[in-house]
C-alpha cells in the first residue's frame, strides 16, 4: 500500500534489521526498543490493524504467532516473553500496518498501564 511504511520495509525499499522473512511474514527489530529484544512482527501483505482482521486474511495471524514462537527460541527468551499489538487510536497504535510487538530479555511490569 502506498504510503505505509511497514509495507514499504516489507519490499525491501526501506532497509531494517531483519531476523526472520518466508513468502508471508517479516519480522525485525523495532526502531525505538523498549526491551533487551523487541522484534515487529508483520504480515507482508497489508492488514491495517487488528481491527480488520477477517475469515479471509485471518490465517497469517496463526502463522505470525508460530514464528513468535521460533523467534522467542531464537532469541534466548526461554524465561518468557510478552507480544503486544497495539489497535487504533486508544491503543496508541502508530504505524497503520498490523504488527506485533516481541519483547522479551527483562522482566515486563503489570499492569503494563496507568488505571487512571
Ligand atoms: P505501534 O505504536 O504499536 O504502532 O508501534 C510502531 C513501532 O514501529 C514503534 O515501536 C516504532 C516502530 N517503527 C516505526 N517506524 C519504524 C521503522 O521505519 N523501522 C523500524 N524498524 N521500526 C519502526
Amino acid at each position: 500500500m502506498a504510503d505505509c511504511i511497514f509495507c514499504k520495509i516489507a519490499a525491501g525499499e526501506i532497509p531494517s534489521k531483519k531476523v526472520y522473512e518466508d513468502e508471508t511474514v517479516l519480522a525485525f527489530y523495532d526502531l525505538d526498543p523498549q526491551a533487551p529484544a523487541h522484534v515487529l512482527v508483520i504480515p507482508k501483505a497489508h492488514i491495517a490493524s487488528a481491527a480488520e482482521i477477517t475469515p479471509e486474511n485471518s490465517g497469517v495471524v496463526g502463522h505470525i504467532f508460530e514464528v513468535i514462537a521460533k523467534l522467542s527460541q531464537d532469541l534466548g527468551l526461554e524465561k518468557g516473553f510478552r507480544v503486544i499489538n497495539n489497535c487504533g487510536e486508544d491503543g496508541m497504535q502508530s504505524v497503520q500496518h498490523l504488527h506485533f510487538h516481541l519483547l522479551g530479555g527483562r522482566k515486563m511490569g503489570w499492569p503494563p498501564f496507568p488505571k487512571d
